[in-house]
């Protein structure tokens, strides 16, 4: 990779241990490969209590699957596929509620698959071309803003409802599910709004209504904590390897990816697809949507206290490398795309290069140039700038990322890239 000299602004600037709150409190050194690790298991735990505390709200314990229904089964994808839709009951100490999930595995294989998890903005008919599936009524509104004009403030002047019933096939180009079985995966899918709706007001009952109003946490953190209800039914699924399921999403669902497997280990990855703002870009980098932005124009999906560091963002005690790096040992992938300056491509390159010694340390490919000691995240060197990959390209292995050409979207590029990246992770 080529290496820049000094860029002006110093987030560039490669494990710069003053601008970014650090992977490890108290790096330990001169430890065995075993204590090093242990270390880190420690260590993560507090960068997702930390994380929890200032973004996401903490997820409350005390709930679960109580049950997984098969509804449907059939042949899909002209024989490619089998496809099923499960109703899942989740219970917490209020009560349960009910949301479905969709499942394509690849036709006729022996043994259990690697299954691709992700939520959907628009119901489970809206992901496949096929007719057939139940529609939910779960809705979600969108604000309708105005930006200050050369700035990155907004304001809401509007707020619309959407329902749910999408028509069928309307956002089956974010999930060519026919393309990733014939590459020998699963796919499975669920409503982000049908375990949570997204609107910041007048909310049908969702799975926090389980917990109580008092919990405290966040719509993205209950979509994340649907994300692991739904892996809990993948492990009741014989065909599935529950071993081998990688969290995937786009947008405010890449955040909700991101964070479910920060606080899951059973994810054995999980990919972030223009996820920007509170998800794999950097808080602190300034470029595409502030803070301030992401807390006026949705402040349900977040603990009401994130607020509070708008325009204050060095002040916070986390940053959005510490959520990637949480992640490991396991793997991550981040995508971007190269008009989609909200999502802030450059920023969430960075995230991914602040937490690649970690990576490293657990035997990624090197990112950054200079040696990786266990327990390092400040590069011993002097500070270098690393340009963002070109479009079209990925970089590294199990950290992993790639710049698409276009606009604020999840299509079958960047399919192509997640795909590569699961058979680097899982083929032996
Ligand atoms: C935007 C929001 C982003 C992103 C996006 C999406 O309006 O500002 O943080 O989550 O929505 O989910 O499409």
């Amino acid at each position: 990779m080529v290496i820049d000299t000094l860029a002006e602004d110093p987030l560039d600037l490669a494990y710069s241990r003053s601008t970014l709150p650090s992977l490890w409190s108290d790096a330990p050194t001169g430890s065995t490969a075993e204590q090093w690790a242990q270390a880190w298991r420690r260590r993560r735990t507090q960068l997702v209590d930390a994380l929890g505390a200032t973004v996401y709200g903490v997820t409350p314990a005390g709930g679960g699957l109580r049950s997984s229904t098969l509804i449907s089964e059939c042949a899909a994808l002209g024989g490619t596929a089998l496809r099923r839709e499960y109703e899942l009951t989740v219970e917490g100490p209020r009560g349960t509620h009910t949301f479905d999930l969709l499942l394509h595995l690849p036709a006729g294989v022996r043994g259990p698959v690697p299954v691709f998890l992700g939520l959907n903005f628009n119901g489970n008919q809206a992901t496949t071309s096929e007719p057939g599936l139940r529609v939910d009524t779960a809705r979600r509104s969108e604000a309708v803003v105005e930006h200050e004009p050369g700035g990155r403030g907004v304001r809401v002047i509007d707020r619309v409802v959407l329902d749910a019933n999408a028509p069928i096939g309307s956002d089956a180009e974010m999930w060519p599910a026919r393309e990733i079985v014939k590459r020998g995966y699963g796919l499975a899918t669920a409503h982000n709004s049908q375990i949570e709706e997204d609107r910041p007001f007048d909310r049908a009952p969702g799975v926090g209504s389980l917990f109580g109003d008092d919990a405290g946490w966040g719509v993205v953190g209950m979509w994340a904590w649907g994300l692991s209800r739904a892996l809990d039914a993948l492990e009741l699924a014989p065909d599935v390897d529950a071993h081998a399921v990688i969290g995937v999403g786009h947008s405010r669902l890449g955040k909700a990816a991101l964070w479910a497997a920060a606080q899951d280990e059973r994810f054995v990855a999980a990919v972030s697809n223009d996820s920007g703002c509170a998800g794999a870009s950097l808080f602190r980098h300034p470029g595409g949507e502030s803070l301030a932005s992401i807390a006026e124009v949705f402040p349900h999906w977040f603990i009401s206290t994130l607020r509070d560091y708008a325009g204050r963002e060095a002040e916070l005690p986390v940053d959005q490398h510490q959520l990637l790096a949480s992640i490991a040992p396991r793997a991550v992938h981040v995508a971007s795309a190269t008009e989609d300056r909200w999502a802030d491509p450059r920023g969430e390159f960075l995230a991914v290069v602040h937490s690649s010694r970690l990576f490293q340390s657990f035997g990624a490919r090197a990112l950054l140039p200079g040696d990786a000691s266990p327990g390092m995240d400040v590069c011993p060197s002097t500070a270098v700038r690393i340009p963002t990959p070109d479009p079209g390209t990925s970089v590294g292995d199990r950290l992993s990322y790639h710049l698409r050409a276009g606009s604020h979207r999840m299509v079958a590029e960047d399919w192509a890239h997640f795909l590569d990246f699961a058979d680097r992770i899982l083929t032996p």
